[in-house]
């Protein structure tokens, strides 16, 4: 996998930016790197107690209009764990809340809307976003942080399926049968939704990016709902056009699209045009960097609940991800889905650790030198006894 393989077919050359050479962006390049990179989403939050601390009470969404403290949530992680990149802290639906859609987040729950949208009238609510006088404190938190931080910080935004969900079910859902129910019942108003919520999140990716965050990536994190047909018809396609839109704004700039229980359409979401494609902890890394295929990235999948009880059970899990990520190029340590709020951060501190000392996917000595290696990789992690001889690396 060259970094040619991973841009767009015809795509232009990429502008250089601030963190090319990190390994974050490496890795999501497919490029060589001199430390398997590692975040986790929702890295910032209420598992660390100076997040607890500064918050204070009141919705997310004024403190997510404070630039000052934004910035100051998005950095309390890297500095605690030494992740190399920062998500921004943010939330899928600050657009659709911004242009008067009638979005809050309550505490405890998430996203609850006053009036879910249920009929064509509902467009209306949904006027185009305009980040200079909807979100202005978006840009400036951005621009705060990428001037202060010392690693990537990656922009993002909610998929359609996903911020659909929450206007149309009104909240949270299990089952998601308001939003499934509207899909089918009538396409030309499902369509018309999500070409408007596609809109919104290029605008607000745009505008992140115009303020200088390094990379992107788009949650459609309830995706995995949908049955690989019914995502290939009804998500798919805008998914490629915000993508396709976004590469000819900003070409070259690293993308990941994420799902979580999405083994079954991790093979659809790698055509989406992204860099990378996260993987939840369901489909192990091997097999999912197989359905994904060989010009894309792959970002996860540590169980986030084996987080949660002793060091052994959360090094021994993260071990097996690190053989199973081979030693070709192109893989982000990541979780395979949020941090729960109960985490102990001194975890996630050693996951950190570990990964950086042991993790080989990609490591300029294994493809420094342009040529293929064959590295037999032999981890005993536990019970589970893992032999990998994986001779795919020299990928450069
Ligand atoms: O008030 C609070 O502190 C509530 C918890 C919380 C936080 C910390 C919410 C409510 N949003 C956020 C911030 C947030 N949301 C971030 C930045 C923090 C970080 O990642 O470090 C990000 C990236 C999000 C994105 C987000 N919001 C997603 C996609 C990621 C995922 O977890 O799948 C989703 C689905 C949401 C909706 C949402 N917002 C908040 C909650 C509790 C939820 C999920 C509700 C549900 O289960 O449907």
């Amino acid at each position: 996998m060259s970094n040619a393989a991973l841009r767009a077919p015809g795509g232009a050359a990429q502008a250089p930016g601030r963190f090319d050479d990190s390994p974050f962006v490496r890795a999501c390049r497919g490029q060589s790197v001199s430390r398997v990179p590692v975040w986790f989403m929702r890295q910032a939050g209420r598992s660390l107690p100076e997040y607890r601390a500064a918050r204070g009470p009141g919705s997310i969404l004024d403190a997510i209009a404070q630039p000052d403290l934004v910035a100051e949530l998005t950095s309390q992680p890297v500095d605690r764990y030494g992740t190399d990149a920062a998500i921004f802290f943010s939330d899928i639906v600050v657009p659709a809340a911004a242009v008067g859609f009638g979005v809050d987040v309550a505490p405890g729950t998430g996203p609850v809307v006053s009036e879910p949208f249920r009929s064509a009238a509902d467009l209306a609510r949904l006027r185009p976003l305009e980040p200079e006088t909807d979100t202005p404190y978006v840009i400036e938190a951005v621009q705060l942080l990428s001037r202060s931080l010392s690693v990537p910080l990656i922009g993002f935004a909610g998929g359609p399926f996903t911020v659909a969900s929450y206007l149309v079910e009104g909240g949270p859902s299990k089952n998601f049968t308001k939003v499934k129910a509207l899909m089918h019942a009538d396409p030309a108003l499902w369509h018309d939704l999500v070409e408007r919520l596609t809109d919104m999140a290029l605008a607000s990716l745009r505008s992140q990016l115009d303020a200088g965050a390094s990379a992107i990536q788009v949650f459609d994190s309830w995706a995995g709902i949908l049955t690989p047909t019914h995502y290939a018809e009804l998500v798919l396609p805008a998914t490629r056009r915000l993508f396709a839109d976004l590469e000819s704004s900003h070409p070259g700039t690293p993308t990941i699209l994420f799902g979580v229980g999405t083994g079954e359409l991790l093979g659809l979401m790698a055509t989406a045009g992204t860099s990378a494609v996260g993987v939840d902890w369901r489909v192990p890394l091997d097999e999912a960097r197989l359905r994904v295929g060989p010009t894309k990235a792959v970002q996860g999948n540590l169980d986030p609940a084996l987080c949660l009880g002793s060091w052994e059970v959360a090094a021994a899990e993260t071990r097996e991800i690190l053989v199973r990520a081979g030693t070709a190029p192109g893989h982000i340590f990541n979780l395979g889905h949020g941090v729960l709020p109960e985490t102990d951060p001194g975890i996630l501190e050693q996951v950190v650790e570990l990964v950086h000392r042991e993790g080989h996917a990609g490591l300029d000595v294994n493809v420094g030198l342009g040529v293929d290696v064959d590295v037999e990789v032999d981890v005993d992690v536990g019970a589970t006894r893992i032999d990998v001889d994986d001779g795919a690396g020299g990928m450069e």
